[in-house]
């Protein structure tokens, strides 16, 4: 993903809205207490970070801890019912719901960059 330099973070788009970093930290957050309840655990403490390295820095060690944890799941896991972000769900459920957390976020930062005249990185699968 390619992110804006530090002036476009710290505008919303719309006053309501999170500006670009939190919106960034928000994912990063989810991203984490998915993955935590998918294993029945609390997710680590989070940092709160400002800067747009901690920010990127943030969101990529989420990506890995979700990394870690899915590579690990039993079948009993991902039968069993968790706590989750969004409510009670199985582990099958859990990770949609953590997929669809992170393309409906994923969305709403590329408008971000169209509007300020750049474009997203191309998906890597
Ligand atoms: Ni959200």
């Amino acid at each position: 993903m390619i992110f804006l330099g530090r002036d476009v973070m710290a505008e919303p788009l719309d006053p309501p809205t999170m500006e670009l970093g939190e919106h960034v930290a928000h994912i990063a957050a989810i991203n984490y207490s998915f993955c935590a309840a998918l294993k029945d655990t609390k997710p680590p403490t989070l940092p709160d970070p400002k800067s747009k390295p901690e920010i990127v820095k943030f969101l990529a060690d989420s990506f890995d801890c979700c990394t870690e944890q899915i590579k690990t799941v039993t079948e009993a896991q991902m039968n069993a019912i968790h706590s989750t972000p969004d409510r009670r769900l199985n582990g099958r459920e859990l990770l949609l719901g953590a997929y669809v957390h992170l393309a409906h976020h994923r969305g709403q930062a590329e408008t971000y960059l169209r509007i300020k005249g750049n474009q997203a990185a191309a998906y890597v699968f």
